[in-house]
């Protein structure tokens, strides 16, 4: 398996749902997946939380309670492994909101669409806070500090949905990497179906900047053509041997 660094590499690591499959949290997209049962619009988009956002909060919720007891694995682990050892010459990127990264101990690291653990007004312009509650249902939280102004404003998971923007800091800080690394650069996609842009578009970025692409997945996705180099398998036992 010719997934090689050294000295001069910059390694730019994607994660998605199948990284954390294995600390029990579901997938999106494979049997039994959030995706099953669930609308994506009606709960994943701007759309259906103006149409009913107590739908939203319930789905939401019920991933917050979800991920009671709930810890990274081994393959968490290894990439804040990696990131020790390759310091400002590291960045990962996740589409995951569940926070087990940064539970794993990883620091250099960006949540794409955002983190399950926060809310956000709909109204006022408050940072988005933290805020674990799994609200019960049929309640959809309302902001406290909108209220003691006098008026009503709900607030929603500080989540991208589909349809809205990522954050452009986020975005901002994956093109400097980018560029820095320039033909140094090796890009590694971990258990995600490379579906959802912008995400699944980094490995046609990464190639354009004359970098390198690997996959690690449990299967071959659509998108498996575009990386130079396959693994195929579960990340909780392939990161840890990858660069031992
Ligand atoms: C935007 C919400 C632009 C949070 C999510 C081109 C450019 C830009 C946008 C688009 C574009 N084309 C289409 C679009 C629109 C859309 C999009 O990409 N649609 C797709 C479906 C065609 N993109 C957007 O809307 C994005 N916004 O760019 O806006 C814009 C411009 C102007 C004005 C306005 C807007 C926003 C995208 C973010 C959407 N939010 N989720 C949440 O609820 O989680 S995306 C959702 O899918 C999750 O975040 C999830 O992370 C993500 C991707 O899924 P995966 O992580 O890959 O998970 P999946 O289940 O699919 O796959 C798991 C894989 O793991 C499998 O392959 C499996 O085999 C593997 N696996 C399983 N177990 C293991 C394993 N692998 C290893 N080990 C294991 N043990």
């Amino acid at each position: 398996m010719a997934f090689t660094i050294d000295p001069s590499t910059y390694l730019l690591v994607l994660t998605g749902a199948g990284i954390s499959a294995e600390s029990g949290v579901p997938t999106f997209r494979d049997a039994g997946g959030l995706w099953e049962g669930n609308s994506v619009t009606d709960v994943a988009s701007p759309d259906g939380f103006r149409v009913d956002p107590l739908l939203v909060w319930k789905f939401y919720s019920q991933r917050r309670a979800n991920m009671t007891g709930v810890s990274p694995n081994t393959g968490h682990r290894a990439l804040v492994e990696l990131e020790r050892r390759l310091g400002e010459r590291f960045l990962l990127v996740t589409q995951n909101i569940d926070g087990l990264h940064a539970a794993a101990g990883s620091e250099r690291i960006i949540e794409l669409h955002g983190n399950l653990m926060r809310s956000r007004c709909t109204v006022c312009d408050r940072d988005p806070f933290e805020d674990r509650t799994a609200y019960r249902e049929g309640v959809a939280p309302m902001c406290g500090r909108c209220k003691s102004a006098g008026h009503d404003a709900l607030l929603r998971p500080d989540i991208v949905w589909f349809g809205e923007r990522i954050a452009s800091a986020a975005l901002a800080r994956l093109d400097a990497f980018i560029l820095t690394a320039g033909a140094r650069l090796r890009f590694l996609a971990v258990g995600t179906s490379g579906l959802v842009y912008p995400a699944a578009g980094l490995v046609d970025v990464v190639r354009e900047h004359g970098g390198k692409s690997w996959l690690v997945n449990a299967e071959a996705p659509a998108n498996v053509g575009r990386f130079d180099e396959v693994a195929i398998g579960a990340a909780g036992t392939l990161l840890p041997q990858l660069f031992a």
